[in-house]
């Protein structure tokens, strides 16, 4: 028997982090040997040997060091094939990296929002981030002055991540629809494209991991959303998980009526629409962009990590084949997303 030695992968990360989360149920559902590194020494990694400063970041076995989950899981679908979250038909896995990237960029910000909201929600998160971050020494000199200086920090982000207090509650508004789409898709069965999970369940546990722990968050997760908050405790760890992939995009009907087509109807109303104007307000040089949904402006700080990815999206959509186009194209319209895809990057 074999233990994790240094040759394996390391995982540098936090239990506060949607994206490290992600990463470390990938790693386990792969089954790929790897050591999880919290704490100081996570956070040392990210600032010393990555640009920009981000968790998670995976060590390899070279010695090399990379972040962004998106990134890294093509990377480690490229390397292993066993137990691939890259569904098998070209229309799923296009559907899958639609979706991952929707939970990955859109849901930080109602997440971001509810975490550093209100004082309660504040005090709460910075002490746990703090407790990670000591590996649960509490009595350390700086717990107190490091934990008010995470709140403040991750406040003064608030409108860069979340938006402005105008939009609030349609960003709110845009979790509960995920949340209730969730929860009727996990009430039929854990995963969107078969027995096996895709990237975008990983995606989706990342930003609903943080969730069922942070404090008003958690109390609606477990009072109006039960499944959805049991599901994100299994999806943690689905080592032992073995399934098949189930094409959705053979019938029309089959997809028009999963649960994949309601997320794509948030990507098509929230997701694709944030990465355009983006883009745009960062071609036209400005600072800020704004788009509406439902009528509510949304104004937001231009993030640069967001730019790529809408070309990414456009790329992929594009270098599908006519069939497969064919299929998608009409569900894609209806939800909203086939006016920001098909375009040449
Ligand atoms: N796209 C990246 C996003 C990673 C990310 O935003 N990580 C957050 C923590 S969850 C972070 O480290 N932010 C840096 C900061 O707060 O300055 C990924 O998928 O890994």
């Amino acid at each position: 028997m074999s233990m994790i030695t240094p040759d394996h992968y390391k995982l540098y990360g936090f239990l506060m982090s949607p994206y490290s989360m992600k990463m470390r149920a990938y790693l386990r559902y792969r089954r790929i040997p790897f050591q999880w590194v919290t704490g100081e020494a996570a956070n040392n990694v990210a600032m010393t040997k990555v640009e920009p400063y981000m968790v998670p970041v995976l060590g390899y076995p070279d010695g090399s060091y990379v972040n962004d989950s998106s990134h890294l899981i093509a990377d480690l679908e490229a390397r292993y094939r066993d137990r691939s979250t890259t569904p098998e038909s070209e229309a799923d896995a296009f559907l899958a990296l639609l979706i991952e990237d929707y939970a990955d960029e859109w849901l930080v910000a109602p997440f971001f929002l509810y975490r550093w909201e209100s004082e309660a929600d504040q005090t709460h998160n910075a002490q746990w981030i703090i407790y990670e971050y000591f590996r649960g020494n509490i009595g350390h000199d700086q717990f107190d002055t490091m934990a008010e200086m995470w709140r403040k920090r991750q406040t003064s982000l608030l409108s860069a991540v979340s938006g402005k207090p105008a939009s609030y509650d349609m960003v709110k508004a845009s979790l509960h629809e995920l949340l209730a789409t969730m929860e009727n898709a996990i009430r039929k069965r854990p995963f969107f494209f078969g027995s096996r999970p895709s990237s975008a369940e990983f995606a989706i546990f990342g930003m609903l991991s943080q969730l069922v722990q942070d404090l008003s968050a958690n109390r609606f997760m477990r009072d109006q959303h039960p499944f959805t908050s049991r599901w994100v405790g299994v999806i943690d760890d689905i080592s032992d998980f073995e399934g098949t992939w189930e094409p959705l995009c053979d019938q029309p009907e089959h997809l028009m009526n999963s649960p994949v087509y309601e997320l794509l109807k948030l990507s098509g109303r929230y997701h694709l629409p944030m990465l355009l104007a983006n883009q745009r307000a960062s071609q036209n040089q400005e600072k800020v962009y704004c788009f509406e949904v439902a009528g509510v402006p949304h104004e937001r700080r231009v993030l640069p990590r967001f730019l790529p990815c809408l070309p990414a999206l456009q790329q992929h959509y594009n270098a599908l084949s006519d069939s497969t186009k064919a299929t998608l194209n009409p569900a894609l319209e209806d939800a909203g997303c086939l006016q920001f895809l098909n375009v040449k990057p």
